[in-house]
């Protein structure tokens, strides 16, 4: 085995030189930076076990140095990348990595936490009336990113009772309700949303007040599940009871000849079946009914009982479709409001009406801000959500 020097500007043209000369099978022994360059020692011809020894680093020893043709060192790679076969498994699903791996995730999030809290420590103390209010926010059940937002324009010299009037008023301000719009105007109405949020019972309970306040014979309601088991049935039954034109179809479809055998009818309500925000036939029927001849106003019906990311995936959902607006269900099972109040002010979903209770037709009111934030702040004094530093630091992070 005879052991050959050579040396070049970089590694580079030192493997171009070993490779041209000694060609792929070639042992490289050692590499290293000298003076002006890189050194590279080499062998050619049968291996020698005690030159092998000399040159192979500690702890590498049982598997370097090696022909080119087999799992190669880091330069040698370059030589002969083509011709490199290996059996072992792949470094990423070695146990150890794995562990790694594991370790390496529980310190981010150990991190994210430490920086969350100090970001919201920072933020106490540079700008303490801002902090309360939004820890006040939080236990309204506000979401981080509208609380935060509310806050940032509050002026720190204010007093607190000041300062939080005007976070109220921000709040209010960029919240729209509409003036009880399907029961003063009727119309070709669609409720659409989640499964069991209340659609049904939402329909029936328009159904039954403007029966009373105009006749049962101006208004219809149209069934168009017709896949989950007695939809249709579930209607139908509170037609026959309060004497109002129940009618089914199979599918949005086939609503344009079944809004026409309803003419004169005042107010049509269309009972669409639950979806869930992730089906794409959610998006798909929206787009349907907004591409009727006759117009179809559609508004979506979110459940207050929900949580602030749930009501969000929702509003994601239906983004860009043409909605009347929304109304607020089960505002009686919720635990706060806030959540709900942040989805539909981060979405600009203008809110219709709000029911409290399952009886059908008087748990229903027509939407205003005044009784929304009476609400809101009434349930945040009795059931106030949880604002301990723990937390708002997570909260502050998001
Ligand atoms: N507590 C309370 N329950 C309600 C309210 N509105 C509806 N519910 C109840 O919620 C349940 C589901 O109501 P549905 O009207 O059938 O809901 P849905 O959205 O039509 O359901 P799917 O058609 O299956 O998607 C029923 O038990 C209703 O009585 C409300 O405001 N408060
Ligand atoms: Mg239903």
């Amino acid at each position: 085995m005879k052991v050959k020097r050579y040396f070049a500007a970089n590694m580079r043209s030192a493997l171009e030189q070993v490779r041209q000369e000694q060609g792929p099978d070639v042992v490289i022994l050692s590499n290293r930076k000298v003076d002006g360059g890189i050194e590279i020692l080499t062998a050619i011809g049968e291996p020698d076990a005690e030159l092998i020894e000399r040159f192979t680093p500690r702890g590498t020893r049982e598997r370097a140095p090696q022909p080119l043709t087999e799992a190669p060192p880091m330069a040698a790679a370059a030589v002969a990348p083509a011709t490199v076969t290996t059996t072992e498994p792949l470094w990423t699903s070695q146990e150890t990595v794995i562990q790694m791996q594991r370790e390496i995730g529980a310190i981010k999030s150990l991190l994210e936490q430490q920086l969350s809290g100090f970001a919201w420590h920072e933020f106490s103390n540079r700008s303490p009336l801002q902090a309360r209010l939004l820890r006040v926010l939080t236990q309204l059940g506000i979401a981080p990113a509208l609380g935060r937002n509310l806050v940032s324009t509050v002026d720190e010299q204010r007093e607190f009772p000041a300062a939080w009037r005007q976070v109220l008023a921000t709040m209010q301000a960029r919240l729209t309700c509409l003036d009880d719009p399907i029961l003063r105007f009727g119309g070709h109405i669609a409720l659409c949303g989640a499964t069991g949020v209340g659609k049904t019972t939402l329909a029936s309970k328009l159904a039954a007040r403007y029966a009373l306040a105009r006749g049962s014979n101006k208004v219809a309601l149209i069934s168009t599940d017709d896949q989950r088991l007695g939809a249709h049935q579930q209607l139908r039954t509170f037609g026959r009871l309060v004497g109002i034109t129940v009618l089914s179809v199979r599918g949005v479809d086939e609503l344009p000849d079944t809004l026409a055998e309803l003419r004169d009818r005042e107010l049509v309500l269309i009972d669409l079946p639950g979806f869930a925000p992730s089906d794409p036939a959610f998006r798909r029927t929206l787009a349907t009914l907004g591409g009727l001849p006759s117009r179809v106003q559609t508004y979506l019906t979110l459940s207050a009982s929900t949580d602030f990311h749930a009501l969000e995936r929702v509003v994601q959902a239906v983004d860009g479709l043409p909605l009347a607006g929304c109304c607020l269900t089960k505002l009686d099972e919720a635990a706060s409001l806030g959540p709900a109040l942040s989805a539909v002010i981060a979405a600009r979903l203008p809110v219709a009406y709000v029911t409290a209770g399952q009886q059908v037709p008087d748990d229903l009111d027509a939407a205003t801000t005044a009784l929304l934030f009476e609400q809101m702040l009434s349930m945040g004094k009795t059931r106030p959500v949880p604002a301990e530093s723990a937390f708002i630091e997570q909260a502050f992070a998001l």
